[in-house]
């Protein structure tokens, strides 16, 4: 029995200094160089089936005074160091539907094909007096032969046009099924089950039951690590927050900050695993070097994200 109990132990130590070794971090902490002068926010990563990793971003135009962008960008990498531009997949131009808010973008690989979803607009936001607003948005849907494009707009048209929607997140479950996250005033916290096309939305918007706690928040993206889902997002646009699920659909617990804000200014991220390391890109406020604008503006980060035994995950720093 001793023995039997000697040997349990040792196997589980040697299993821990395994999973120790698996989850050691690697990953250099960094400002993504995209290019001199280069400003990307609201980055999507996935990691595709050739094992490189893919960064889809919104390209920030230099010192905009809103975010009326025109175009988005693919980067890839095989090694998280070095990244291989692959230009704009695509723009507004190629919406007839949309004329302006080329904002955050994510992508997803289902039936051979590569899919991106777009959040694009139209009208004019009035700041100063938002009743006076115009503006418009909802979801392209866009399909490639390849994860850097070119991509084609695939429905000619917005997924739907009610709710006003930005800033989606596509999870593919294992078993093929895709949820599309979103956010939406009047919305948040719904999810919608897309059809095998990716093209159409399968049923009506779910409303996720998130244990209670609803506050403001966009850009969601959701995640699953083991037999755990995880709901995250910018709660108030600044923080990143976190729930899980034991389902894509919840019930979520509310599970707190793993990244404090910064500059007061928003934030918009995803996590995925890379070669056994699990990557948060995100976007910082930053004075550019060798730009001739005096405010900060946006660019990709990265930071590795670890996590604990019961699969809550470890507050990150960002590194300096
Ligand atoms: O980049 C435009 C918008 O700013 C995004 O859609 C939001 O998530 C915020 O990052």
């Amino acid at each position: 029995m001793k023995n039997n109990n000697n040997k349990i132990s040792l196997c589980s130590l040697i299993k821990l200094a395994f999973i120790g070794l698996m989850t050691s971090t690697t990953l250099n902490a960094k400002i993504l160089d995209f290019g001199p002068n280069v400003l990307t926010a609201d980055p999507s990563g996935h990691v595709w089936k050739d094992g490189r990793m893919y960064v889809y971003v919104s390209h920030d135009i230099e010192c905009q005074e809103d975010f009326h962008m025109k175009d988005w960008l693919v980067y890839s990498s095989d090694d998280l160091e070095q990244w291989t531009n692959h230009g704009p997949f695509m723009s507004l131009d190629d919406f007839s539907w949309a004329d302006n808010y080329a904002w955050a973008p994510d992508a997803a690989y289902k039936n051979g094909k590569y899919y991106a979803v777009l959040p694009v607009g139209t009208g004019f936001k009035d700041r100063i007096n938002p009743e006076k607003s115009t503006k418009w948005m909802g979801l392209g849907m866009a399909v490639s032969d390849s994860p850097t494009g070119p991509f084609k707009d695939a429905i000619g048209k917005p997924l739907w046009t009610k709710p006003y929607t930005n800033d989606p997140s596509l999870f593919i479950d294992d078993d093929g099924q895709a949820y599309l996250y979103f956010h939406a005033k009047g919305y948040d916290y719904h999810v919608v089950k897309m059809n095998d096309d990716l093209l159409s939305v399968d049923g009506e918007f779910i409303k996720m039951d998130m244990g209670g706690y609803t506050p403001k928040m966009e850009g969601p993206w959701v995640f699953k690590r083991g037999d755990n889902y995880y709901f995250t997002m910018p709660e108030n646009n600044r923080v990143l927050t976190y729930y899980m699920a034991k389902s894509p659909t919840g019930p979520w617990e509310y599970k707190g900050t793993f990244m404090d804000q910064e500059h007061n200014a928003n934030n918009h991220h995803s996590i995925v695993q890379f070669k056994g390391q699990w990557v948060l890109f995100y976007h910082r406020w930053i004075n550019v070097s060798g730009s001739s604008c005096h405010k900060r503006q946006r660019v990709t980060a990265m930071e590795p994200i670890t996590f604990n035994a019961d699969g809550t995950i470890n507050k990150v720093q960002r590194t300096d």
